[in-house]
């Protein structure tokens, strides 16, 4: 793999105090995608995720639970690193914002910075919200529903008075809108991009990056009064995990190739600070930062207090991991907000999967076991529309790379699709079940036509249904050498005569209970 182009994505850090919800599984699901689709692609990738343990808002969890803050962290932790497990997550890592190495490298990068001179001590003395872990300037706040002041997110603040190390970001902002500039791709989409660009032009206040009136987090090193502003710990797990403050290694090899996918809501915090943080530790910003929208239930805004917070692994169970997966990024945009109901659900699983594909594939293999004698048949010359279907078919991975490249998934999906419904129509015009009787030879080339365009979407689907493209695969009789993008294309197709095994139902509908 030595020679091999790097790709390093990173999901966020997810916080400690809470039970994994859709949000989470959203955004590795989406990472889980991208690295595989890399991988498959022949690209060395490193696929990060993990949980971010310290800070006040994991603190007061832990008291009101009654337990110490590293028994919450372990607790909670682990669920996160099942939720990848069940999400069929290939996450080559998962990080601890307790473990050893990164104190290490948080320690590490807060040396770097005071010996560039871009830390001070000073007093802090303002609004902060400990569930968003964010300060707040007075102009910011909005007015809460009892007529006090609350975030501009709708979570409480508190005044904070209290000594504290600021970072110079106030030097930062004509070096961060060169960054944007001169990068036209490293905030993504334009919408977040824009909104990071104004926010950053309407000028920037040094931020506070200690706290000393609680103690969970990193201690800032030399004045162990303060602990580390849990964003700074956080961010920096992304350095931690390929072996800062080495920068030799793994640092060199995949940080040039870095991705960091986020929620729309942490757009600031990696677009804005962790750029400024790593430049003025003279390391270079991550290549990419992109922020991914909201979800709502039935239409209603997720939250706790409503009580309509989704839990990814009932969606699993109800509905099927592949089915999940493929939703999830097939039903909005990549970058927009969308709406999961169990009524679209539904649709797409039924229409797209078990109708378009699932019947693609049932059918055509269904005829090749029948009529074919269980093998892949012979085929003769090719006509015009054989030679277009089987260009659409081969021709995919072009476009799928394109889309990918932005975290389109909703497109890549799409062109998957245009060659599934192609695939259908050309199934109806060609008629293999009535060449059978009239010209057995046609029937052959055209079920071996059928049955190479199934290869292809097959290879195509596996980074969003790793499960049942495998599957098909296997009903394909492909050796599992044989699966990775390497293989796309006309110069490996189907090899008449190989025996092919009975093949079997790949996407079940879903069926309405009917009550009573
Ligand atoms: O923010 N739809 O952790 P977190 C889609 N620890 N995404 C959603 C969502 C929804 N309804 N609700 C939340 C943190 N999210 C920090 C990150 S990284 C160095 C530190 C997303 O556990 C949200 O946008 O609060 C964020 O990306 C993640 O879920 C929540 O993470």
């Amino acid at each position: 793999m030595s020679g091999a182009a790097t790709f390093y994505v990173t999901t966020p850090i997810y916080y400690v105090n809470d039970k994994p919800h859709i949000g989470h599984a959203y955004t590795t699901l989406a990472c889980d995608v991208l690295a595989r689709f890399k991988r498959l692609d022949g690209f060395d990738v490193k696929f990060l995720t993990g949980t971010d343990e310290h800070g006040q808002k994991v603190e007061k969890s832990a008291e009101t639970a009654g337990m110490a803050p590293l028994a919450l962290a372990d607790m909670n932790s682990a669920n996160f690193r099942e939720l990848a497990r069940i999400l069929g997550c290939s996450n080559d890592d998962f990080i601890r914002t307790t473990e050893p190495r990164h104190l290490a490298a948080c320690q590490a990068l807060w040396k770097a910075l005071v010996d560039k001179g871009e830390i001070y001590l000073g007093a802090y003395e303002g609004w902060y919200s400990v569930r968003d872990e964010a300060f707040y300037a007075e102009d910011e706040l909005i007015a809460g529903p009892g007529g006090g002041k609350q975030a501009p997110t709708g979570a409480p603040v508190e005044w904070v008075k209290e000594p504290s190390y600021f970072f110079r970001l106030s030097a930062w902002q004509d070096r961060l809108l060169k960054w944007y500039d001169d990068n036209p791709d490293c905030v993504a989409p334009a919408s977040r991009r824009n909104e990071v660009i104004s926010f950053v032009k309407g000028g920037l206040q040094d931020l506070s990056v200690s706290r000393t009136s609680f103690k969970w987090g990193i201690p800032v090193p030399g004045d162990e009064a303060h602990i580390m502003y849990v964003w700074l710990d956080a961010l920096t797990n992304y350095i931690t995990a390929i072996g800062y403050p080495d920068a030799t290694g793994d640092f060199a090899r995949y940080w040039p190739n870095s991705l960091h996918m986020v929620g729309k809501d942490i757009v600031r915090f990696h677009a804005v600070f962790w750029p400024a943080f790593l430049m003025a530790a003279d390391l270079p910003p991550p290549k990419r930062v992109f922020a991914h929208g909201w979800w709502t239930n039935e239409g209603q805004k997720i939250s706790k207090s409503v009580g309509n917070v989704i839990d990814p692994l009932s969606l699993i169970e109800t509905y099927g991991l592949d089915q999940v997966r493929y939703f999830l990024l097939r039903e909005v945009p990549f970058g927009n907000d969308g709406d999961f109901s169990h009524r679209a659900m539904m649709g797409r699983m039924n229409s797209e999967l078990a109708n378009d594909y699932g019947n693609l594939v049932q059918r055509v293999l269904s005829m090749v076991g029948k009529n074919c004698g269980g093998q892949v048949p012979e085929h003769g010359l090719a006509t015009d529309e054989d030679r277009d279907m089987l260009d659409a078919a081969h021709g995919l991975l072009d476009k799928l790379r394109v889309a990918m490249d932005r975290q389109l998934y909703h497109e890549a999906l799409e062109a998957i699709w245009v060659v599934i419904r192609a695939a259908n129509g050309y199934v109806d015009r060609q008629g293999p079940w009535t060449l059978k009787k009239t010209d057995p030879p046609r029937m052959g080339t055209v079920l071996w036509t059928l049955a190479e365009t199934i290869r292809s979407l097959a290879l195509a689907t596996q980074p969003f249904m790793p499960i049942s493209s495998n599957k098909i695969l296997d009903q394909l009789a492909i050796p599992a050498s044989e699966r990775d993008f390497e293989w796309f294309g006309a110069d490996h197709g189907l090899k008449p005569g190989t025996a092919l095994p009975t093949p079997q139902g790949v996407f079940p509908r879903f069926v309405e209970e009917v009550a009573g």
